[in-house]
């Protein structure tokens, strides 16, 4: 009897287009950016490296309430974004929050999610999203039907979600997929795959090679990327994209990634499951040291540009934090009234006691 699963990992080899020394190594598969694109996908990973750095340094003073790191992950969360169209749907995890903001969520916003004030899960008109999931997995069931829903309406968009390697073990996953699958809907599935589930590795989560294999079940297409290159991810997401629209199918694709700091800020240390080497090796791998030299080699990068970048974030960053701070306090009247368009009768009841509570 010949063995089947050998032959399925095979056909997921990493697809990578710049090295970790910043060199194009697949030139052919190299996307159509401008200069000034490609410099648009750099200083968006330096802003939000900054962002990552301050709101880890916020929630430690108490002035931030949840907050997941993302730092390491920035080629794959804004590789993938830069490849949406703004009419696309965005189904993030907890750890997307910069997705969110560069597709337009304003940074006081993700600040006000952070702290669990309602008005953070409120999207702007132009941006088409959900809030950050909690719930591991369950965004891949959603993104299911927010992606049939795209195909009834004859929409040019697609529904792109995110999980990590963790959210692979769950049932969601699988059915969001195979759903998606069976509907031929436009949908994105991306798992990033940063090593470990809270504490616990990729290793010890499945028995299959790859991530990316598991849509070979569906009958989807799946691709694994080097999540620590951002053209390549751009590239495959782009691609995944284009055939959604044009009616070819969904997408599951893995993004190798890490996480440098803890799981979140609520008492995770990750000394306790990781060593240094294993740090020191993926951080050979940075996403921005290795655009940065790939850019500097094009002549298209400076350490003043960037200085300048990192200036304007931490500007804007104090700003949102002084906005989210002059928001009005969310009240309980407030949760109660953002639940349904009209009130059941028990909360009806609660809203009423409530009000009196809140008016003395
Ligand atoms: C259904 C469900 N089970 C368990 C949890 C608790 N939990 C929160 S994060 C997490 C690990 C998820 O790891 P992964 O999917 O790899 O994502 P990462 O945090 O690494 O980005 C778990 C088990 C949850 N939120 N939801
Ligand atoms: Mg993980």
């Amino acid at each position: 009897m010949k063995r089947t699963t050998d032959k399925v990992a095979e056909q997921f080899e990493t697809f990578q287009i710049l090295d970790e020394e910043g060199k194009i190594v697949n030139e052919e598969a190299m996307p159509e950016l401008s200069d000034d694109e490609l410099k648009e996908l750099m200083t968006r990973m330096v802003y939000t490296r900054i962002l990552d750095q301050r709101s880890i340094a916020l929630n430690r003073q108490g002035r931030l309430g949840f907050y997941a790191p993302t730092a390491g992950q920035e080629a794959s969360q804004l590789g993938s974004q830069y490849a949406l169209e703004q009419d696309d749907f965005i189904l993030p995890g907890y750890r997307d929050v910069p997705q969110l903001i560069w597709q337009g969520l304003p940074l006081y916003k993700a600040f006000l999610f952070s702290r669990g004030h309602f008005k953070g899960n409120q999207m702007p008109e132009d941006v088409n999203a959900f809030s950050p999931q909690i719930i591991i997995g369950a965004q891949y069931v959603q993104t299911a039907g927010v992606a049939l829903g795209l195909q009834k309406r004859n929409k040019d968009a697609v529904a792109i979600t995110y999980t990590g390697d963790g959210g692979t073990s769950q049932g969601d996953f699988y059915e969001g997929m195979n759903f998606a699958g069976a509907f031929n809907s436009p949908a994105i599935f991306v798992v990033q795959n940063n090593q470990f589930a809270i504490s616990t590795p990729v290793e010890k989560q499945t028995a299959a090679d790859t991530l990316a294999q598991k849509a070979v079940a569906a009958g989807i297409e799946g691709i694994q990327v080097d999540g620590m290159d951002v053209l390549a991810v751009y590239a495959a997401t782009k691609d995944a994209r284009d055939r959604a629209v044009n009616g070819e199918g969904p997408t599951l694709i893995e993004a190798l990634t890490y996480r440098y700091g803890p799981h979140t800020m609520a008492g995770d240390d990750p000394t306790r499951y990781r060593t240094e080497e294993m740090d020191n090796e993926w951080e050979k791998r940075d996403p921005l040291v290795r655009f940065r030299k790939f850019l500097e080699d094009k002549g298209l990068w400076s350490e003043d540009e960037e200085n300048e970048i990192i200036e304007k974030a931490k500007e804007e960053i104090k700003a949102a934090v002084k906005e989210a701070d002059n928001t009005p306090k969310q009240k309980v009247t407030d949760l109660i009234g953002n639940m349904y368009e009209t009130l059941p009768q028990h909360l009806e009841e609660q809203m009423e006691e409530y009000k009196a509570k809140e008016s003395k």
